[in-house]
Order: C-alpha cells, then structure tokens, then sequence
C-alpha cells in the first residue's frame, strides 16, 4: 500500500469503528515510515470530525461513534510513544480533567500527550471530574496549571462552577486555568473566569509554555517538531 493508501484506509476505517483494521493501519504506517502526524491530521481527526457530521444529521448513533472513537484510541496509543518523546526536563506541572457529566476524552488526551511531549508532567484526572477532586489535586499537586475539558454544552457551564470551586478554596490565584473543548471559545472561557482558552492540543502545549516562561527554551524531541510541521501546515 502506497503511505496515501494508508491514509485513505485510515480514515475510512476509523469512520466505519473497525477498531483491528485501525490498529494494523497504524501500525503499517509506522513500519513504513508514514509521518505519524499526517496519520493524525490527515486521517484520524478528520474520521473523527465526518463521525459527529453524520451523528449530527441522524446517519449514526452513539454505539457508532463508540467505535470509532476506540479505533481512534487504538491507533493514539501505538502513536503516543512517537508524538511524546519527551526530554530530561520537567518544564512544569499541569492537571487536567473532563469536567462533571462528560465523559469525552480524546481531546483532552491528545492534548495531554502535546503536553508531555513539550516536557510537562501531566496529572490526568480522568473523565467525569467533580469540581472538588479539581480542588484535592491543585491543592496536593500544586500545579502551574490546571486545564478544564469540556465537550458539551451541557458540560460547558462545569468551567465556571470549577473556577469558583477554586476561589471558595483560596486557591484560585495560585494556579492559571485553561478551558478547552470542541464548543467552548475564547469569550466563553473568559466569562467563566479562565485565563486561557485554545482551541487545539498544539496550541495548548504552545500556549502552556509561554504561561510558564519558556515559550523560547529549545523544543524538545518529535513532538516539537510535529507541532512545528502542524503549525506550518494550518499557517499559524
Ligand atoms: C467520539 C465521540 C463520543 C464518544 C466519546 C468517547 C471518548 N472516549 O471520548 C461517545 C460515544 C462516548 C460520545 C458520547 C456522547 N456524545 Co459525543 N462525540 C464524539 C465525537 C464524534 C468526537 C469527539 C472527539 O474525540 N473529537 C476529536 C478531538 C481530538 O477533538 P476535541 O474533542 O475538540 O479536542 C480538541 C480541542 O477541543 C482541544 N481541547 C480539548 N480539551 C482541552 C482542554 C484544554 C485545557 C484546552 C486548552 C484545549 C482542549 O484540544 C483537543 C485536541 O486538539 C464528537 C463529534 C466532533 N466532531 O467532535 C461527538 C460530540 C461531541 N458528541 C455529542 C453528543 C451529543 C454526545 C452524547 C450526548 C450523545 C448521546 N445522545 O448520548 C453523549 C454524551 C456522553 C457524555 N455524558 O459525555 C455532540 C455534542 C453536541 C454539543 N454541542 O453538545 C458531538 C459534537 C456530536 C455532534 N455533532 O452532535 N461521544
């Protein structure tokens, strides 16, 4: 198979959740060198996206979508070791979560993986996160900074209610907070009272250095140069 093959295969198998066939591909493409960032930007995210198209409009259900966000997460973890090479080096320490009554992940993993590989220690809390195991861990952990995963508009609201979890603990200002998530936007995560939204996992592990001041420390491993070549691609 030519690695445009593979890319096609990808997609379309992603799309239609066959989670083994996903998983050979992948694999494929990374005995034949395909460029692990063209497998995700070119071909599992876009599954991803045509996936919520066609839930959108009545064409696939929720056990679909199932599958294919496992296809999904089968393929991120034979790419993960690639994407996070990460260096010596701690630059900081981030939490991060899926807010209360959302169980969406992918996002918010791609995003950790972004993260460790520009050199954070990631704490992940999981899915369905309570604003007071929010509150435990930037208490215990003392993180630089805490994210918030939101993916619904049902869920999206949990930003708020979790930055003022933080305030009524007194811990709000000892932490920068990030919201992120498929329908939350720069003004939205403002009125929540976040200090900062990004609307992808590259931007995310971009924006997280420049809170800590090392936006100019030398990048480090694949990731970096997989984060350069996806921002070059989009123009940013
Ligand atoms: C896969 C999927 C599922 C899977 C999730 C599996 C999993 N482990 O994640 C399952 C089947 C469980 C599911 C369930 C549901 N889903 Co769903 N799901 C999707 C789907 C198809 C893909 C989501 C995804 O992974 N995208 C790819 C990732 C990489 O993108 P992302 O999530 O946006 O993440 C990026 C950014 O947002 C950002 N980011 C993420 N987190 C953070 C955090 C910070 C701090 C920052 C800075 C940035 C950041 O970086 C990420 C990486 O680039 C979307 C459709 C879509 N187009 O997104 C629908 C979608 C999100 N789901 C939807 C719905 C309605 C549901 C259900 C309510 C369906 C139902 N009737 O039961 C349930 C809700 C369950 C719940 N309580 O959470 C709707 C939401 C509509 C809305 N506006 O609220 C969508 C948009 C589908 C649609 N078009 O209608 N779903």
């Amino acid at each position: 198979m030519t690695h445009e093959e593979i890319i096609q295969a990808l997609y379309d198998n992603t799309v239609n959740g066959k989670v083994a066939e996903v998983k050979a591909l992948t694999q494929q493409g990374l005995d034949t060198r395909l460029d692990p960032i063209d497998m995700l930007y070119k071909a599992l995210l876009p599954a991803l996206q045509e996936v919520g198209r066609r839930f959108e409009i009545g064409d696939f259900f929720v056990p679909e979508m199932l599958m294919s966000a496992r296809a999904m997460q089968g393929a991120l973890t034979l790419l993960r070791p690639l994407l996070a090479a990460k260096g010596e080096k701690t630059l900081g320490k981030i939490v991060m979560g899926t807010v209360k009554g959302d169980v969406h992940d992918i996002g918010k993993n791609l995003c950790n993986i972004m993260l460790e590989g520009a050199g954070f220690e990631v704490v992940d809390l999981g899915v369905n996160t309570p604003p007071e195991k929010f509150v435990d861990a930037v208490r215990s952990q003392r993180p630089d900074i805490v994210g918030f995963s939101a993916f619904l508009t049902t869920t999206m609201p949990m930003i708020k209610v979790n930055v003022e979890a933080l305030k009524k603990a007194g811990l709000r200002d000892s932490v920068k907070v990030m919201a992120g998530g498929a329908p939350v936007t720069a003004n939205y995560a403002k009125q929540c009272g976040a200090d900062y939204y990004c609307p992808d996992a590259s931007s995310t592990a971009r924006k997280a250095k420049e809170i800590i001041g090392a936006a100019g420390d030398a990048p480090q491993g694949a990731l970096a140069e997989a984060v350069a070549a996806v921002e070059l691609a989009s123009g940013q």
